[in-house]
């Protein structure tokens, strides 16, 4: 065994671990790990401007990859910047390892300046924290965080690294990596009672979840709706790519409005909800968005999104490509005439109002809207969606802005498309900058709204340090208009009453978003006429670095019904 400090051992691990990106925020806990990093030039620190930026880059990266990457903050005040991202990543899976810097063993007794229980903050928001105790843990504590972080359900974990834990030698055997083969399709007799049960049904459903874009199993769920004469729903939170848009039986989102997704799947008489759960929503519902009684079949390798809110009739934990792939012979082998019909006819009903046909008439309808000025939210994101190439990964946390653009964005691939996921907004300015690493041969183009923005502004700054050639797009509308649309409508609003907003408008002073971009090295124009969008687009995808467009409209509200 091997002589090793705590800090060569560490990065040895996240470089056995097939860790390449380090996102963080450093500080004099940190400084043994960055001084070592001079020797690991295949360990790259992305240096992030704050810690909820240096998260949310991790998250970008590691939901954009399905790779594990690390995250290192500074103790205490460090970690609880970076906790609203973390919940982010442990909404959406994504395998981060986080890391801290912590006070020296001994040390917190005094109750010295950062200190504090960092696992205690952590643990909420990750799959697993703790603290090393001894610099000969560090490898086992290590390896299960690596495997852990990446074990579906995967997701963040924290480690907390005392100082002088990094600092200490010790013999040390390093270790392996271990991952869970854990992808399984059911058995024979399951995937019969699967076919059976979904060839019975009249008139089913299909929702997809956001297992079916981290599996990539778009195309069998394609095929399998086909042979079940199924449409098929994105899930409730369309935050990835979970269906191709032009596949026939594609209906697109479910919506996030539980009454409407009540009502839609009033219409079926059985749901097949694939990859997690889709039926996530911010408003309560009384009774929740399933029929009384509906038929539920669920599949997936989440056990804990199994019949968690609605029980369900058969939940399969399993992996989905791999299932979907096995049932696709056995539903052709069970398939009797009679059912192969009624198949058929649901197909033609289905496609004579798919997502297509619904797309091509939202369009035109938004082409109406080419003379409004200021400039409407829908004919910005037609615009975007008709210009961008099949290439391009869309990231997206634009709110009112972006209601529709999935309703026009063609979607091929299921990496074409990252959203805001649990709510919790600043997410995606950063978020771009992990996709665009992650994804570096594609074109990444950011859509975010004014107010989503501000949270994680200085993500600008390290995309211009890195010469990444993201093209930001700033919905700006200066306001926060999705909760003006909601607090007027509050039972009995003083703010309707009195035509009177409270903390939702940043017009006075308006935000100079070329100013604070160029301040940051960023090139940036601003486009407020609508012809002038398309020749913007062009211009800003045509230049080899990062852009900001900072695209003004209208500044109205509705009620919000999401
Ligand atoms: C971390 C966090 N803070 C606050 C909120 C509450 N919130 C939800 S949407 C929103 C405003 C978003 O504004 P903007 O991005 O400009 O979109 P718009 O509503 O104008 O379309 C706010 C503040 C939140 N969801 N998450
Ligand atoms: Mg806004």
């Amino acid at each position: 065994m091997k002589v090793m400090t705590g800090r060569d051992a560490l990065l040895d691990i996240l470089e056995d671990e097939g860790i390449d990106h380090i996102f963080g925020n450093p500080g004099t806990t940190e400084l043994p790990l960055m001084d070592a990093l001079v020797e690991r030039p295949n360990l790259n620190y992305v240096l992030a401007l704050q810690e909820s930026v240096g998260m949310a880059m991790a998250d970008g990266f590691s939901r954009a990859s399905g790779k594990l990457c690390a995250a290192n903050f500074h103790v205490a005040p460090g970690l609880g910047n970076a906790l609203g991202a973390i919940y982010n990543a442990k909404f959406i899976g994504s395998p981060v390892l986080v890391t801290a810097g912590q006070r020296d063993h001994g040390h917190g007794l005094t109750e010295p300046l950062l200190g504090g229980n960092l696992v205690e903050m952590a643990k909420p928001v990750v799959k697993w924290a703790t603290e090393v105790e001894q610099v000969q843990d560090l490898p086992i504590v290590m390896r299960r965080a690596a495997k852990l972080a990446l074990t579906p359900p995967t997701g963040p974990v924290f480690v907390s690294l005392p100082r002088d834990v990094l600092l200490d030698s010790a013999e040390m055997e390093l270790g392996s990596p271990t991952r869970l083969v854990s992808g399984s399709r059911p058995a024979d007799e399951v995937l019969e009672r699967l076919a059976e049960r979904l060839l019975a049904s009249e008139n089913p459903v299909i929702i997809s979840a956001q297992e079916v874009c981290f599996e990539d199993a778009l195309a069998e769920l394609g095929e399998v709706s086909e042979l079940i004469g199924a449409p098929v729903y994105t899930q409730t939170v369309p935050c990835l790519a979970m269906f191709p848009s032009d596949h026939p039986h594609f209906m697109g989102e479910l919506g996030k409005a539980p009454a409407k997704v009540r009502a839609l799947l009033d219409s079926y008489d059985m749901a097949f909800m694939v990859g997690g759960d889709g039926l996530r929503f911010s408003a309560p519902f009384p009774g929740g968005p399933l029929p009384p009684g509906m038929p539920l079949i669920q599949l997936g390798l989440e056990d804990w999104a199994l019949g968690k809110n609605y029980p369900s009739e058969l939940a399969i934990k399993a992996g989905v490509k791999e299932t979907l792939r096995a049932l696709i012979p056995v539903l052709e082998a069970k398939r009797n005439d009679h059912q192969a019909d009624a198949v058929q006819a649901r197909s033609a009903r289905i496609r004579s109002n798919n997502w297509s046909v619904a797309c091509a008439e939202f369009m035109s309808k938004t082409e109406g809207l080419s003379v409004s000025k200021p400039i409407m939210a829908d004919y910005l994101m037609m615009q975007i969606a008709k210009e961008l190439p099949e290439d391009a990964v869309v990231v997206e946390e634009a709110l009112t802005s972006s209601a529709n653009l999935l309703k026009m964005l063609p979607v091929k691939d299921n990496r074409r498309f990252y959203g805001l996921a649990s709510g919790g907004i600043g997410w995606a300015v950063a978020g771009a900058i992990g996709v665009q690493l992650a994804q570096p041969d594609r074109p990444v183009v950011a859509v975010i709204g004014d107010g989503s923005s501000m949270y994680s502004i200085q993500a600008l700054w390290t995309a211009a340090h890195l010469n990444l050639p993201i093209k930001f797009i700033i919905a700006n509308n200066r306001s926060y208009s999705i909760l003006k649309g909601r607090v007027i409508n509050l039972p009995n609003s003083a703010s309707r009453a009195k035509q009177q907003i409270i903390g939702m408008d940043f017009n006075n002073p308006e935000l100079d978003f070329p100013a604070m971009a160029r301040s940051m090295g960023v090139n940036s124009y601003q486009v407020s006429e609508p012809d002038d969008i398309v020749p913007a687009i062009r211009k800003a995808m045509a230049e080899d670095g990062p852009v900001l467009l900072d695209v003004l409209i209208h500044d109205g509200y509705q009620s919000a019904d999401f």
